[in-house]
């Protein structure tokens, strides 16, 4: 069993943990997708599980993302595998039986973004992390769901980006989506990308036990068919079009103008000017 990621049960509070631990940025590659998939499924199914916290071990980072390196240069079956995955991931996520906060203890750039997102409620460290989702600072990811997928039924392709304009409202995902913003925390804060700040881990800590605290004072079934009710449209849009959405991006991600962007990114980034 890897240990990309891990969870466990606290038996006095029943908050479960799901850690991230993928040295050096919690890089979402094909196995750390299905780990992360399974840890969810498997707390789902422990029934001392109230509540999950999803954070990090990896200091100073919560994810940086999708790991590009699964898109550099892909060999077509790891790559449609990753992809599924990913939906996979966010599938259950988004639609998860029990409350969830993410705890961001670290940068949280693009599927580091997703995954805060696809969480009930989001207490961000306030240090000099940044979150967001910066696509089109890369060039590559955005035109996924844009001008590639315009081709392809622009209506019925899932937008991992609607979580995050369901967050922050139309205007400012409209603005900060186009520039590929990476908020401060403050900032993060101030556009409602994130719920809560803490000055340290352990205030971080006791603010999203304090958070789930008022999601377990509702009665648990309610409360499920409201979470899933409010967000339908997004996960009704998902579901319909991942076939479609998994076709765009195997097409868009093997475009040799597309992988020579990437490695560009990645030569970049490896020399720190990303
Ligand atoms: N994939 C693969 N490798 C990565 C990634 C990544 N996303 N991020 C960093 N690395 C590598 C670096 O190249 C470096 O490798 P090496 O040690 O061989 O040089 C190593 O990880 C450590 O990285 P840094 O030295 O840069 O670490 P720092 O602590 O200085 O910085 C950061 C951490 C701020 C996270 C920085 O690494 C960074 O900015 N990374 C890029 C983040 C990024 O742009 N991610 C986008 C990925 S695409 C994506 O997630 C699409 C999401 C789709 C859903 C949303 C749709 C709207």
């Amino acid at each position: 069993k890897s240990t990309n990621v891990s969870s466990n049960v606290c038996s006095e509070t029943g908050i479960g943990t799901l850690m991230m631990s993928r040295a050096p940025v919690n890089g979402l590659n094909y196995d750390f997708l299905k780990d992360f998939r399974e840890e969810l499924e498997k707390l789902d199914q422990d029934k001392a599980c109230k509540a999950v916290i999803i954070t990090s071990s990896v200091k100073n980072i919560f994810s940086a993302g999708l790991d590009i390196m699964e898109m550099v240069k892909p060999e077509p079956k790891r790559l449609r595998d990753f992809w599924l995955s990913l939906q996979d991931m966010w599938n259950v996520l988004y639609t998860y039986r029990l409350p969830t906060v993410a705890l961001i203890n670290g940068h949280s750039p693009a599927g580091g973004c997703l995954i805060a997102s696809g969480c009930d409620y989001r207490v961000m460290l306030d240090k000099t992390y940044t979150i967001g989702l910066n696509e089109t600072k890369l060039g590559i990811v955005a035109p996924f769901w844009s001008e590639a997928s315009y081709h392809f039924q622009p209506a019925s392709i899932p937008r991992f980006m609607d979580a995050f304009v369901a967050l922050v409202g139309t205007r400012q995902a409209d603005l900060h989506l186009q520039l590929g913003t990476l908020f401060t925390p403050q900032e993060a804060l101030k556009n409602g990308l994130v719920d809560e700040l803490a000055s340290s881990e352990e205030e971080a800590r006791e603010k999203s036990v304090a958070a789930i605290s008022k999601f377990l004072a509702v009665p648990g079934f309610p409360r499920y068919m409201t979470k899933t009710s409010v967000r339908s449209q997004i996960t009704a849009r998902f579901v319909d079009g991942r076939d479609n959405d998994l076709e765009t991006f195997l097409n868009f991600v093997q475009m040799p103008a597309t992988q020579k962007t990437m490695i560009k990114y990645v030569e970049a980034l490896k020399a720190k000017k990303p």
